[in-house]
């Protein structure tokens, strides 16, 4: 009964990970699994999609290098010729970054196609949330998670990302939500889908708006510090919610653009998405590259430095989640 009230305390219980031959675990992360280390899962949809070469793999390399930094183990997520990969080599990051062989953007939906034809993929925060519950990964740093677009009520344009938080218990690290998207539905439809989304900073803070610290609606939640998120997360698995988790921290102040020019630069690039009938899944790619070109690179690094600053983040919170869980 036990197993299927709550199957992550059973296999953590019992170290036991049952997961498909088409998972392959690095032999870091099943060690650190296996002795219930602090690990932290990194998505790979930013690199394959979200970044030019070679700020992509710079910043992946950094945000391994943040999590380790903290004392616990990177566990970066990827399709590699149809293979789930997780605990990706330093070859096989670079192979996805460079993009010599075409990548999809992997999101829940997208794993039967990639895997039956072993192509390779960069995971969203969807794509990722499913393989770190599958492995027994509870805290996931990325950037921005995708949301509901602008528009949203006539397009139902809103990001696989949302309903996944809603129905799979791992806590994901990012900087609120892209600028690009409607802030305000978006966190209406985390409440609909029953996610516990707080932000890092002091009571009544707003919640983190990507590249710019706040946009000016208040965040559900707040906590003071990574060790009170963990708290959180620790109170949601152990009553075997199967919902997950939002820690959304604001983008490091030296590199938080200003309000007015992330609201020109998004809404030019609308427009231009608009023009061009860019539409789905190709749309956050379109429009992230077009506001790094118009913010002459600002975008880029505010990026940049807030995957970093959520990945150090994300292994702190995992660090005090483990001391609760023993
Ligand atoms: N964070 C970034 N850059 C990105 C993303 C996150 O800093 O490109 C990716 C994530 O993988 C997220 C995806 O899941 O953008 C959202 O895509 P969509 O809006 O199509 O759901
Ligand atoms: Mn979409």
């Amino acid at each position: 009964m036990l197993i299927f009230l709550n199957r992550w305390v059973f296999l953590r219980a019992f170290n036991i990970r049952h997961v498909s031959s088409r998972v392959c675990i690095s032999e870091e992360v099943r060690n650190a699994l296996n002795k219930n280390m602090p690990v932290v899962a990194l998505e790979t949809a930013l690199v394959t999609h979200g970044m030019p070469h070679p700020e992509n793999i710079k910043t992946a390399i950094a945000a391994q290098e943040a999590v380790s930094s903290q004392g616990a183990v990177p566990a970066t997520i990827a399709i590699l010729h149809g293979r789930v990969k997780v605990g990706l080599q330093h070859d096989e990051l670079v192979e996805l970054a460079e993009g010599k062989a075409p990548s999809i953007k992997i999101s829940r939906r997208d794993f039967p196609y990639a895997i039956s034809k072993k192509i390779n993929g960069g995971t969203t925060v969807s794509g990722t949330m499913v393989i770190a519950d599958l492995v027994g990964i509870r805290i996931f740093a990325t950037g921005g998670i995708g949301g509901v677009h602008r528009g949203g009520e006539s397009t139902f344009d809103i990001s696989a990302d949302l309903t996944e938080l809603g129905r799979t218990p791992v806590a994901v690290v990012s900087s609120g939500v892209k600028a690009i998207l409607d802030i305000p539905r978006t966190l209406e439809f985390l409440e609909t889908q029953g996610v516990c989304v707080a932000a890092l900073g002091a009571p009544g803070s707003s919640f983190p708006a990507f590249y710019s610290q706040g946009c000016g609606h208040k965040a559900p939640l707040c906590v003071s510090s990574p060790e009170e998120a963990a708290g959180l997360l620790h109170s949601l698995t152990d009553l075997g919610l199967r919902s997950g988790m939002l820690l959304a921290v604001p983008v490091p102040s030296e590199h938080a653009l200003p309000d007015a020019m992330v609201e020109d630069a998004v809404g030019n690039a609308l427009k231009e998405a608009e023009a061009m009938g860019i539409q789905g899944k190709d749309i956050t790619p379109f429009l992230l590259q077009r506001i790094s070109q118009s913010t002459k690179g600002h975008a880029l690094v505010a990026n940049q430095s807030l995957i970093i600053n959520n990945a150090k983040i994300a292994a702190q919170m995992a660090v005090e989640f483990e001391k609760l869980q023993k």
